[in-house]
């Protein structure tokens, strides 16, 4: 990257220095003060920004995570750091209740939950950067067994769609999308009593999960620990089980990469590349709507479509093998009044869209990078080249925040986001899309 000659020269080092903050030595954290542990699919956009300034630091990021992945293949949705008190981060290791692994020597507690697998298009992405067959090798068996236990053992619906079973799992936690399934969960006001939240008091309330979604978090998570985090029967034992249509296109762009990754590795790309286009046909064939022309939420348990547009719906552009109609319907409802460049959250047009409260209308630049690629893979140059401006602009005018109020591009939530940071440092590189 040339820094010099980049329009958007403080911008480069207003990312880079809260790159630099938030690195522990060990692996990034999302954010010093509201995230002080390691996310999975954090680590997975960071490492795609680190590749331009850091890729050592990106490939020690995804070793780090992935040495604590569970034998069964999942990647946990938290790595907690045991340098972190308990008290700092809720829930914490106590809350999980997931026995210790072993990692680099040092003993780490996870999580129980998973979250988009975006890890294979981040190695793939610091590979061509910054090539490293070896990391790619030694990572590659991994990625193989995230992917297989999410075709294996959460495809509740039987469909080869992967289910979630808690909205912290889609990394998009209070999205309209699971409001239909998330209404048949108790809200117990009981449970927030037994626990205190610590994110609403080192964020504004008003732009977090309520309480009363908060309370149904916790019932489901509480849940699924006291079920073992066992997978079998899903749809009949647990409360909430969906199919995300951006869940189930990173899996189906994973598999792409792997094939990628696989033909670098020497192994066989041809099984990656039958499941991508498999669970791409899978996705359209269930969970696309031909009136609202955009991807909805199935929920499991009833076999119903959320009627909700949400931006989960538009995800699945970054897939190549997506039909040509499909892509064209979605790049038409992401530039409608509904959405628009940079693409908020939610519907506009919703009578409940809120400019405020996280996944329930702000724009994530993460969502919006996934979408400038796909932009740029169905051959709509000129719209993607206009929404990475639009995204620069938006950055460098407020700084690196964890999302921005659609309207007036004000940012909220934590102010030093590692994934805004090292998106950014991806769209001033400008690397061209692998092919999903
Ligand atoms: C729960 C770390 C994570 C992101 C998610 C985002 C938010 C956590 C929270 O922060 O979720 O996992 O405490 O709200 O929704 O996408 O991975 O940045």
């Amino acid at each position: 990257m040339d820094h010099a000659r980049s329009p958007y020269r403080r911008l480069t080092s207003t990312a880079e220095a809260v790159l630099n903050r938030n690195w522990t030595g060990d692996h990034m954290v999302p954010s010093r003060t509201l995230y002080p542990h390691q996310w999975s699919w954090d680590a997975a956009f960071i490492g795609i920004g680190l590749a331009h300034v850091a890729p050592e630091r990106g490939w020690h990021d995804l070793a780090s995570l992935f040495a604590a992945q569970w034998p069964d293949g999942r990647v946990p949705h938290i790595v907690f750091d045991p340098g972190v008190a308990e008290k700092d981060y809720f829930p914490g290791p106590a809350f999980w209740e997931v026995p210790p692994v072993r990692q680099d020597g040092r003993s780490v507690r996870t999580t129980g939950i998973v979250q988009p697998p975006v890890h294979a298009l981040a190695a793939l992405h610091l590979h061509r950067v910054s090539p490293a067959a070896d990391r790619l090798r030694e990572l590659y068996p991994a990625l193989v067994a995230q992917q297989e236990y999410l075709l294996k053992h959460r495809d509740a619906g039987g469909l080869g769609l992967v289910s979630i079973v808690h909205p912290w799992e889609s990394g998009l936690d209070n999205s309209p999308s699971w409001d239909a399934a998330l209404a048949r969960v108790p809200a117990d006001p009981e449970v927030l009593a037994r626990y205190e939240r610590r994110d609403t008091s080192k964020a504004v309330a008003s732009h977090r999960p309520t309480n009363a979604d908060y309370a149904r978090y916790i019932g489901l998570a509480e849940s699924y620990r006291d079920a073992g985090y066992r997978d079998f029967d899903l749809a009949e034992t647990h409360p909430f089980v969906v199919e995300c249509p951006a869940f189930n296109a990173l899996t189906a762009a994973a598999e792409a990469a792997l094939a990628e990754i696989a033909t670098v590795v020497g192994a066989d790309p041809a099984p990656h590349l039958e499941r991508a286009a498999a669970i791409t046909e899978a996705l359209v064939g269930h969970l696309y709507d031909r009136e609202t022309g955009q991807f909805h939420t199935r929920d499991v348990r009833t076999g119903e479509l959320s009627k909700a547009r949400c931006v989960n719906g538009l995800v699945p552009l970054i897939l190549a093998g997506l039909p040509g109609e499909v892509a064209e319907s979605l790049v038409a409802v992401a530039e409608s009044a509904r959405f628009g460049l940079p693409v908020p959250s939610y519907d506009r047009t919703a009578a409940d869209f809120d400019t405020l409260r996280y996944w329930r209308g702000p724009v994530w630049i993460n969502i919006n990078w996934l979408l400038w690629r796909g932009l740029a893979t169905h051959g709509y140059a000129d719209r993607a080249d206009r929404l990475r401006t639009a995204m620069l602009d938006l950055v460098e005018r407020s700084g690196c925040f964890e999302y921005f109020q659609p309207d007036t591009g004000e940012g909220i939530g934590t102010p030093d986001f590692s994934w805004t940071a090292a998106l950014v440092l991806d769209l001033l590189a400008e690397t061209p899309p692998e092919r999903e």
